[in-house]
């Protein structure tokens, strides 16, 4: 494989696409070695054909407001690879989406998928809509027209849409009402669906809970535990608010979390009254930083800014892409920052990927620390296929289970020769492995 002409090929085939070549880059440099040990990939033309999706389908989403005005957004399904499982990842909403940033979500989605052990192809899609300030009303009849068009092209054993940035229980509940509506089937199409209706208990924290248990396992290396640690987090998401109930929960402190528009320091640490205020202020569609920081006067709002400037033992960027720069890597170091996890995709930029591992820190990579989410939303379709529901303990028991698998395999295939583990290189080989023997084994195709 040759890894420059690859990326150039790819760059004028998809010329602008940034985070998705981004993605593929950091995969290609971490398999380079292995790929060229194996000749039977070469000659499958294997990496040729993982890179580009198997298809995408683009389509407009009409919708009217609540004042009766008619609105226009893009909507998007990416079904990347489907080796392993059917397509399997969850929609964004977001007005920042592009069919770039899509297709780098897909992509790491099938390595993400291959890792969790269970049997999940990779996808990923979702629209420039914008759910901030929306009314309940509004949201529906989005969500409505959305699925109009991407009800064909799913299925419960084809392509399984969950949720992400904008996408939460809500949506997936409009989204499964029209699909129900339209195919008259009650199956586990969708991931993330209320408990009362087929959802598995736990899967709302599940991707912060796995982070957690990724950041544990990685400090047990170091003969360490979360327990009396200071813990940055960005976002107030799905993601960061399961993150920092585990992370409490094992004995650490969470002293900030985010929005776009600043971040929150809380010295106390952000605990009990204090997340149900910020879940009401999320149920409500309303910012998260600024009123925290009036309601609990100890707290301190920095407008405009990241909470990587804080001093931390533990850093979990949960927000979004790119969302943590070199410059930001080395205030992390500086202070004295021994471990960072990825509970967001892609949060650190490649430069910043440099300095984690010059450093020698504990880095879990998005691809393996955040894919107790995915996991869970696996768990959740074999409950929906034996039409039964495990308990939150059982959940839990399994989503920990896989965490610790992930980290062996990472360590398996990311040691290196100083004993230093390379957690980006093991994920990215580790999940590769899986889809390439499984491609080789279907044919050219
Ligand atoms: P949510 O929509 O629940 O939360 C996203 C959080 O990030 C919010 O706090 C949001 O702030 C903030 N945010 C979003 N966009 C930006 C931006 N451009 N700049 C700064 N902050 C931003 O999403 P999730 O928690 O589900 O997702 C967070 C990350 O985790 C994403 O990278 C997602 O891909 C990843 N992920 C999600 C999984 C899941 O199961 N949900 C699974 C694995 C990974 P605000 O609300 O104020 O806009
Ligand atoms: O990035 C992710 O892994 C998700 N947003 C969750 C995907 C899923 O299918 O649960």
């Amino acid at each position: 494989m040759n890894v420059d002409k690859l990326l150039i090929d790819l760059e004028k085939k998809h010329p602008g696409e940034l985070e998705y070549i981004q993605a593929v880059r950091e995969v290609l440099e971490s398999i380079e070695e292995v790929y060229n040990q194996n000749p039977q990939f070469e000659s499958a033309g294997i990496i040729e054909r993982l890179i580009e999706p198997d298809r995408v389908l683009i389509f407009k989403v009409p919708w009217v407001d609540d004042q009766g005005q008619a609105h226009v957004n893009i909507g998007y399904r990416v079904q990347f690879n489907n080796a392993i499982g059917p397509y399997k990842g969850g929609m964004r909403f977001h007005p920042s989406v592009t069919l770039s940033i899509l297709k780098f979500l897909g992509f790491d989605q099938i390595f993400k998928n291959s890792l969790t052990t269970l049997p999940m192809g990779g996808a990923k899609g979702g629209s420039d809509f914008n759910p901030k300030g929306k009314s309940n009303a509004e949201i529906m009849r989005f969500c409505q027209s959305f699925m109009l068009e991407i009800w064909k092209l799913i299925g419960a054993d084809v392509d399984i849409p969950a949720g992400d940035i904008g996408v939460g229980g809500k949506e997936i509940g409009y989204m499964f009402g029209m699909y129900k509506k339209l195919t008259n089937e009650h199956n586990g199409v969708m991931t993330g669906k209320g408990r009362n209706w087929g959802g598995s208990l736990i899967r709302p924290e599940a991707t912060g809970y796995g982070t957690v248990f990724f950041a544990q396992e990685m400090l047990k290396t170091r003969g360490e535990s979360l327990m009396g640690k200071i813990v940055t987090v960005s976002g107030f998401g799905n993601v960061a608010w399961g993150a920092i109930k585990k992370a409490t929960e094992l004995g650490a402190r969470v002293v900030t979390i985010s929005g776009p528009d600043g971040y929150i320091y809380d010295p106390d640490g952000i605990t009990g009254e204090k997340i149900d205020y910020l879940l009401e202020l999320r149920a409500s569609n309303q910012d998260i930083a600024k009123p925290y920081s009036f309601e609990f006067p100890d707290s301190q709002f920095h407008e405009g800014k990241r909470p990587w400037e804080v001093k931390c033992d533990i850093a979990l960027p949960c927000a979004t892409q790119n969302e943590l720069n070199e410059g930001d890597a080395r205030m992390l170091v500086a202070n004295g920052c021994k471990c960072v996890a990825e509970g967001a995709n892609m949060p650190s930029t490649p430069e910043a990927l440099e300095v984690f591992l010059d450093n020698r820190m504990l880095y879990g990579p998005g691809k393996a620390a955040n894919a107790g989410g995915v996991a869970t939303s696996g768990l959740e379709q074999t409950q929906n296929a034996m039409k039964l529901s495990w308990t939150a303990e059982e959940v839990e028991a399994k989503l920990h289970l896989i965490m610790v698998n992930i980290h062996e395999a990472c360590v398996k295939y990311g040691t290196e020769p100083d004993g230093y583990v390379n957690y980006m290189k093991g994920a990215n080989i580790a999940g590769f492995m899986k889809v390439a023997n499984a491609m080789l084994d279907q044919g050219v195709i």
